[in-house]
């Protein structure tokens, strides 16, 4: 029996996943799960990164402890944030959280430097504030300079089990540094930077065999023997390797967590003027494919209101708190930048409704069901855009990820889309994790075994559309909303 062990960090939370093929049936056993979140601290906001790397560790001890004394390997995490290591290998300072406010401008004044529309041919990727460019923009120069290495957060958790540093391709392509055409970091952007390329390491690709845990921690703790192998470490790159395989249907995805990532997979990039126009992004998926899509908001608005109300609810009772409230009562924009940090996710909403003159949303369940409404008419006009730039109808929508547990966004999704829509696996990630391991070490032979296998094993639930009466004046609604959001702009 070969047992292969996910190490899946979100935004959210965290868990140790294993992974075992049986008759080629996938089963999954969650080993340890753990909260996450940043904190904000004078003004910055930080990842506890110490705290993520000793919770792999008590995770791996618990593996030890069923009885598992052999394994493999593979680490995803959300993408962007980076780690500074100094010339002895340590890190030089805490990991910043992407929704730091220090980007704020950055991109507007690195657009005097260099056009977007050059950094969108060279990189193809979205525009976002926090991607890394701008991040490391906003960095001090002085501590840039002095750094030996800058690795992603996935790149450095293997460094610290195995001492191998790696830049990762997935994940390196959010950092909106690599050239889609030579498929390396871009000199100019580096130049811009004022980085040298050795500050980066190797890019890597998923599959890649890492090493083993080192001795020192193998003597210090009681873990497994485990071979690190080279996951697609953005969890998103991981994501869309989960989704099932869909057999003679077109298909979109969204990987639905913190933030919901709507797109296809592609075999080439779309870097085109229009593309670039509706900013959807060209990140570098395993197997030479690319994700074309599009950041979506996300659940974290509902994380956020979640935290705000004291977690009095659960996600779930939050969904049917929300079942219960009138639906289509105040729409908001969910895209709008207003939306990314704000000091208070529930005043922030409550004054975008009365700004364009909707119903304030009161409880739990009315803010819940803005957050809904909203999200899945924004995933209706991005799919549309979306069918636009690659010329390809849409037939069904899969999606994966936390958010396939929600029942009521899943239908209303499909209500909306008049579509329908697939939910599951909620665990794809640590699912495509897995798979890139399974098939490094020959277990299946290549990812589209692996993703007819995740098909077969697990439960897909399909929601179909129903009539929506009143979807023509929804819509003109929800157009109207945007109208009025872009003129405050
Ligand atoms: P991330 O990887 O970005 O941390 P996940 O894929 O773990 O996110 O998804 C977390 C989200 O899934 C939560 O924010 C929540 O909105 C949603 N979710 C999880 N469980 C449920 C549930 N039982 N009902 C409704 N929503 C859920
Ligand atoms: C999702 C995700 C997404 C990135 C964002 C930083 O967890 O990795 O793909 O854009 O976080």
């Amino acid at each position: 029996m070969n047992y292969h062990i996910a190490v899946d960090i979100g935004a959210s939370s965290g868990r140790l996943v294993l992974g075992t093929l049986a008759d080629g049936s996938l089963s999954l056993e969650e080993i340890h799960r753990f909260s996450n979140g940043f904190t904000e601290r004078d003004g910055s906001c930080f990842w506890d990164i110490d705290y993520l790397f000793d919770e792999i560790l008590l995770g791996l001890q618990k593996v030890k402890s069923s009885g598992i004394t052999k394994c493999t390997l593979g680490i995803d995490t959300w993408a962007v944030d980076y780690v500074l290591l100094d010339a002895e290998g340590n890190r030089m300072q805490e990991v910043y959280a992407y929704r730091d406010r220090r980007t704020d401008g950055v991109m507007e004044e690195v657009a005097k430097l260099i056009s977007p529309e050059t950094v969108y041919a060279k990189t193809g990727i979205q525009q976002l504030t926090f991607n890394t460019l701008y991040q490391l923009y906003a960095h001090s120069r002085e501590e840039l300079a002095a750094a030996d290495q800058i690795l992603l957060v996935p790149d450095y958790l293997y460094y610290r089990l195995c001492g191998r540093k790696i830049n990762e391709v997935t994940n390196a392509s959010t950092t909106q540094l690599l050239n889609l055409a030579e498929r390396e970091f871009d000199a100019d952007l580096l130049a811009l930077l004022h980085l040298q390329r050795d500050q980066f390491a190797v890019l890597t690709e998923p599959g890649e065999v890492l090493g083993t845990i080192s001795d020192t921690l193998m003597e210090q703790y009681d873990l497994p023997e485990c071979e690190l192998i080279c996951a697609a470490t953005h969890d998103t790159a991981s994501a869309v390797l989960g989704v099932p395989v869909q057999n003679g249907r077109s298909s979109a995805y969204i990987s639905s967590g913190t933030w919901s990532l709507l797109g296809v997979e592609l075999k080439q990039p779309v870097n085109t003027p229009a593309a670039k126009e509706a900013n959807y992004t060209n990140e570098w998926g395993a197997f030479g494919t690319y994700r074309f899509l599009k950041n979506i908001m996300g659940l974290w608005l509902i994380q956020e209101v979640r935290r705000l109300d004291g977690e009095r609810y659960s996600f779930g009772e939050l969904a049917e708190l929300a079942g219960a409230a009138e639906g289509f009562r105040s729409l908001i924009p969910c895209n709008d930048p207003r939306f990314l940090n704000p000091d208070n996710m529930i005043e922030e909403i409550r004054q975008a409704c009365a700004g364009s003159g909707q119903p304030v949303p009161e409880s739990p369940g009315e803010l819940a069901r803005c957050i809904f409404d909203s999200l899945a008419l924004s995933y209706r006009s991005y799919l549309a855009e979306l069918e636009h730039l690659t010329g390809r109808p849409v037939e069904v929508l899969q999606i994966v990820g936390g958010g396939a547990n929600n029942a009521l966004l899943c239908q209303l999704t499909a209500d909306i889309i008049g579509r329908e829509v697939l939910a599951g696996p909620v665990e794809s990630t640590a699912l495509g994790n897995l798979a890139v391991q399974m098939i490094q070490t020959g277990t299946v032979a290549n990812i589209q075994e692996a993703r007819t296998i995740i098909g077969k094993s697990f439960k897909i639930k399909s929601y179909l559309p129903r009539p929506l009466p009143q979807l023509k004046e929804l819509l003109v609604r929800w157009e109207e909303l945007h109208t009025v959001a872009a003129a405050g702009d």
